[in-house]
This record gives structure tokens, sequence and C-alpha cells, in this order.
């Protein structure tokens, strides 16, 4: 996995989501996603004249594959004859244009709504066996499981449709151009390599994976290297099955939370409040500079950002939340390295958030 801290992809919303495919999610622009479904067909979606195996670049890559992970390269040769260049994925990752203030108010009401709440309480009832199972043995509470695969696919109503084989080659080949072009062709070379090898590993076609635009795969959207490094058979059937089963997607999300910090009976957040003055602003810029990471105790915050919550803990760590709210006042909240541990699934202030604050409302609404 690559580890940014840049504070402007900290920050991010929907903007960012698109650009942040560094975790294993890439898929909260799931708006993004649906627009391009009503525009493309699957015949627009491709350029037919496009053959990859006459790319100089894809000769080298193959020829990498052959001596690192001993494929053939006439096998490798006719899988990338088949591969479809996907111009919609090339589309979808151009920056989008400067747009309003962030809003974490209204990207709230995207992914905290009345039809992803019940699809996620019918996901938890059907599920609870499992999702106990899961809490006892990572320490993931079943809440956070289920916000979060709510956010990611609607419980799988919206995984994409792509073959990650076509998107990926098309991404790791022909990335639009962009500052950061050379990085993120590298990003998904290696995510090619991945899926791969994942599939020859797996004695699977490379071709059956199915996801995003991004190449992020099954109901919790990981990317193939996640996949290899992350994923469990939850449901003990040999097979590591993300699309269609909802036992491994929740094993292997538990399994990532659990890998990237996640502590047991820690709460994620706590409400704070900026005492306001210009002092406090300088101390509050240099606390979110530090990207997403707990590195204050209480007492180091104690007079410039204080939370009304009596049940925060001393002793541990915190990092400071800031969400913006457009042309309304900023919200500010206290994280715990298991708010950062979502954070490493998906780069974004706004997605770690929007991951809790539905578990909260689904497992509200399902006492009711
Ligand atoms: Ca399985």
């Amino acid at each position: 996995m690559f580890k940014k801290t840049s504070k402007f992809l900290a920050l991010s919303c929907v903007y960012v989501a698109m650009l942040s495919t560094y975790s294993p999610s890439s898929s909260a622009t799931d708006n993004v996603v649906k627009k391009s479904k009503k525009k493309q067909t699957a015949t627009k979606n491709q350029q037919a004249d496009v053959h990859f195996t006459q790319w100089k670049e894809v000769s080298v890559f193959i020829t990498d594959m052959v001596a690192k992970h001993g494929f053939q390269a006439d096998e490798l040769n006719a899988m990338f004859e088949q591969t479809r260049y996907i111009e919609t994925a090339r589309q979808l990752m151009r920056p989008a244009p400067p747009g309003k203030p962030k809003n974490w108010k209204a990207y709230r009401a995207r992914f905290v709504e009345p039809y992803r709440i019940d699809a996620g309480v019918a996901f938890w009832n059907k599920n609870a066996d499992l999702l106990a199972r899961t809490e006892q043995q990572y320490g993931i509470p079943a809440e956070i499981i289920v916000g979060l695969i709510g956010v990611e696919t609607i419980y799988g109503k919206n995984t994409g449709s792509f073959r990650a084989m076509d998107v990926l080659t098309t991404l790791a080949f022909d990335y639009p151009e962009t500052p950061t072009r050379e990085t993120r062709m590298q990003f998904f070379r290696s995510e090619l390599e991945n899926l791969l090898v994942l599939a020859k590993e797996s004695g699977a076609d490379p071709f059956a994976f199915k996801g995003s635009y991004a190449g992020a795969i099954g109901l919790p959207q990981f990317m193939p290297g996640s996949i290899r490094q992350y994923a469990v058979d939850f449901d003990g059937d040999g097979k590591i099955n993300l699309n269609e089963s909802a036992a491994d997607a929740i094993g292997s999300v538990a399994n990532y939370l659990s890998l990237h910090g996640w502590k047991r009976n820690l709460p994620t957040v706590f409400p704070a409040t900026l005492s306001p003055s210009d002092e406090n602003q300088a101390q509050l810029k240099t606390a979110i500079s530090k990207g997403l990471r707990a590195t204050y105790t209480l007492n180091d915050l104690k007079g410039f950002l204080t939370t009304p919550s009596s049940d925060a803990p001393d002793g541990i760590l915190y990092g400071v939340i800031d969400l913006q709210n457009g042309e309304d006042a900023d919200e500010y909240w206290l994280g715990t390295d298991n708010f950062f541990a979502i954070t490493q699934y998906n780069r974004s202030y706004f997605y770690a958030m929007s991951v809790i604050d539905l578990g909260r409302v689904i497992s509200a609404a399902r006492q009711n």
C-alpha cells in the first residue's frame, strides 16, 4: 500500500476519493460511476481498434511477468489480445474541475439516506451471526463493517461491472495526462500484476474479476493487491469471493481494519469545540497538518480544542478532524486510532465519518 500524508488528500471529498485509489477502495464516488453507467453502453466503452499486444510498454510488462512470476509469454499475449481499452475509466480518472467548497453535510446526505439505511438493516439481519463472530474474532464492531460495505457498494448493489483486467490495463498504460501520471501508472501496473498473480494463484480466469472503473473488486471494493494481502476466505469454501460471498467480504474488511491499527473496544470519534481566536486557528492548522494519524493527548489539545464528551478516555492519542461545511462553519472532531484505521481504507475524513455515521444510524434503526 502506498501512503500519502498530504493534507490536501486528507481533507478530501468526492474529488479526492476519485484520485485516491491507493487505498483498497476507490468507490466512494459511486454517483460518478452511476452517471457513467447511464451514459455508456458496452460498445461505447471500448475501442475495438486498440490492440494492447502491439504496445511496446505492454510487451515489456509481459517480459517482466514471465521473468518474475513464471508466466508463459504466449499465454499472456493471448490474454492481452482479449483485453479491451476502456475509455470511460480513463475519463473518470481526470481531475474534476474546481467546484463548490467542500461540504460534509452534502456528502453525508448521499450516503446516510433511507435506501442505504434499509439495505443496511436487511444486510445486518441476514448476516447477524457472522457479524457477531467477526466482532469476537477481530474486535471490529458490526456497525463499522455494515457502515463501510454500505458506503462502498450498498451491500453489493453497486459493485461496478467493468472487467478489472480491462480497466487496470487501460489505466496502467494510458493514464490521462495529469501531474501524477507516472506514479499512477506505476500503481495500476502493480495492481495489474497483482490481478494476474491472484488469478494464477487461485486458478481463476483473470477476466472473471469484476469491479469499478478503477479496478476495485466486489462488495468491499478491494484492489487486487489488497485481495492478495488482506482478503480472507471467511465462509471456508476454499475460495475468496468478494463478489458473491458476504462472509468473505465481511471477514476481509475486518481483517483489513485489524491489520491497519484497529483497537478492540476503542471508540472512533468524539465531538470537539474550538475556542475561537487567531492563535487557536494557527494551532488548529498545525494539528490538521499532522495528517491521518492520532498524535495528541487530551492535555496537548487543552486550551484550544476541547471535547464536551466526558467519556473521551485519557491516556490515548487523538487526531484533529476538520469537516468543512460549504459556506457554514467547520465541524470538529477528535479521532482515535480507530478513526484513522478507517482512513487507511479510503484516505478521506468525509469517507470515514460517513462509514461511522451510516453504521450508527443503521444500528439505531435495527433497534426499532
Ligand atoms: Ca469463501
